[in-house]
């Protein structure tokens, strides 16, 4: 790469309006993947993907998102049942992880927010945190996604640059086999300046380039 190249990508990324640019690593829309099973359920979107899962042994179905067609649903929950993400943090700082949760009346109402390297230990970013029943507003589809089911959760810089994290929506209650609860719009978001921070140019570049190679995880 030429000094001329290198110098004109730092003057377009310094022009950026990064107040509010982030950079996606994982989104799950469920729009393509359609859930009715426990998954893997591969992201829509996001520089490296990832899966997603509902370890519940309940009955798995996409009923509407938070203004979108699709969710992740599951009935039957058991305490200590999880919805579950798998994605990568490499070469990435300042994560936020944000998500849309709702439930019907039967469903469960309180979960810990957990988080992994390697599916064996876990720490918890946010403890016994209340899901609303979805009425008045409801979800809908087309529609404004409705804010108060929406969540946002800084992830603490321990786990900036990892080749696997693993997040956790834990159910904290039992609920009758009819009550269900369901997941939109999940994702891993880092400021979009931060990939410099952290990469340099070159490894930004590298970065994009893995774009278009989704690993599994
Ligand atoms: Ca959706």
């Amino acid at each position: 790469m030429s000094t001329k190249t290198i110098v004109t990508i730092a003057v377009l990324l310094a022009g950026a309006p990064v107040a509010c640019a982030q950079l996606t690593l994982a989104e799950w829309t469920f729009e393509t993947s359609l859930p009715t099973t426990s998954g893997p359920h591969a992201a829509e979107g996001g520089v490296y993907g990832g899966s997603a899962f509902a370890v519940t042994g309940g009955t798995i179905s996409n009923p509407v998102g938070n203004g979108t067609p699709e969710s992740l649903s599951s009935n039957a929950w058991n305490a200590g049942d999880y919805f579950e993400f798998r994605t990568s943090s490499i070469g990435y700082a300042g994560l936020s992880f944000s998500w849309s949760q709702s439930r019907t009346p039967t469903g469960p109402g309180l979960f810990d927010l957990a988080i992994s390297t390697d599916g064996v230990n876990f720490a918890t970013l946010l403890s016994s945190y209340s899901v609303r029943v979805l009425s008045s507003p409801g979800w809908s589809s087309p529609g404004t996604p409705v804010a108060l089911d929406q969540f946002s959760v800084g992830v603490p810089s321990s786990y900036d640059n990892q080749s696997m994290l693993i997040f956790r929506l834990v159910s904290l209650q039992d609920a009758p086999v009819s009550g269900t609860n369901r997941v939109d719009t999940v994702a891993l978001t880092v400021p979009a300046q931060n990939a410099v921070a952290i990469l340099g140019l070159g490894g930004l570049m590298a970065a994009r380039r893995r774009r278009t190679v989704r690993s599994t995880f």
